[in-house]
């Protein structure tokens, strides 16, 4: 974990109003952690603006029984080996399925082949989220202690709303018809 180091902003009183409105709407309990976010976000940007080593899911809504549309999406994903880490297939209704596929390799290659699979026909809707590696991602705890307390002694408290949302069982799989 990093070293925490105390620092100050100077900013003009509207724009601090701004800054806690979007506080009171986010996840964040205090401006430090919002603004941890902030700078952890801007910092992904830049590493996918520099087509570094990134990790991305490209999301897809697309009907199935478009013609050849299932093989095209399979044999791209066939076709990019080295970037796709893994894919989930969601059967949405009689004719819409969801697709997440999981990507790791440089962010230009990582948006091309979102691209491409954006491109075909039959496809209704394609999202890349764009995230990292975390390797070069500076590293605190999200309660700004930088010495974790043996467990034992550890006070439990109440999970956060983030906290809460990885406690969630993951549903990969739905059951209904095959493509
Ligand atoms: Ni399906």
């Amino acid at each position: 974990m990093g070293r925490l180091v105390r620092t100050s902003l100077a900013l003009e009183a509207d724009l601090t109003e701004r800054l806690d409105a979007l506080l009171k709407g986010s996840h964040c309990t205090n401006r430090s952690e919002f603004m941890r976010d902030l700078l952890r976000n801007e910092l992904v940007r830049k590493e996918w603006e520099k087509d570094e080593e990134a990790l991305g899911t490209v999301t897809l809504v697309y009907a199935h029984g478009k013609r050849e549309l299932s093989r095209k999406l399979v044999s791209l994903q066939h076709h990019h080996v080295a970037t796709v880490l893994a894919a989930t297939h969601v059967h949405l209704d009689h004719d819409l399925c969801a697709e997440m596929i999981m990507v790791r390799g440089r962010a230009a290659a990582i948006q091309q082949l979102a691209d491409l699979l954006r491109a075909q026909k039959g496809v209704l809707h394609a999202a890349l989220s764009m995230s990292t590696t975390g390797k070069k991602m500076p590293c605190t705890s999200r309660t700004g202690s930088s010495t974790p307390r043996p467990r034992s002694r550890r006070r439990r408290s109440p999970p956060r709303a983030w906290e809460r949302l990885c406690d969630r069982p993951a549903v990969t799989c739905r059951a209904g018809p095959s493509p």
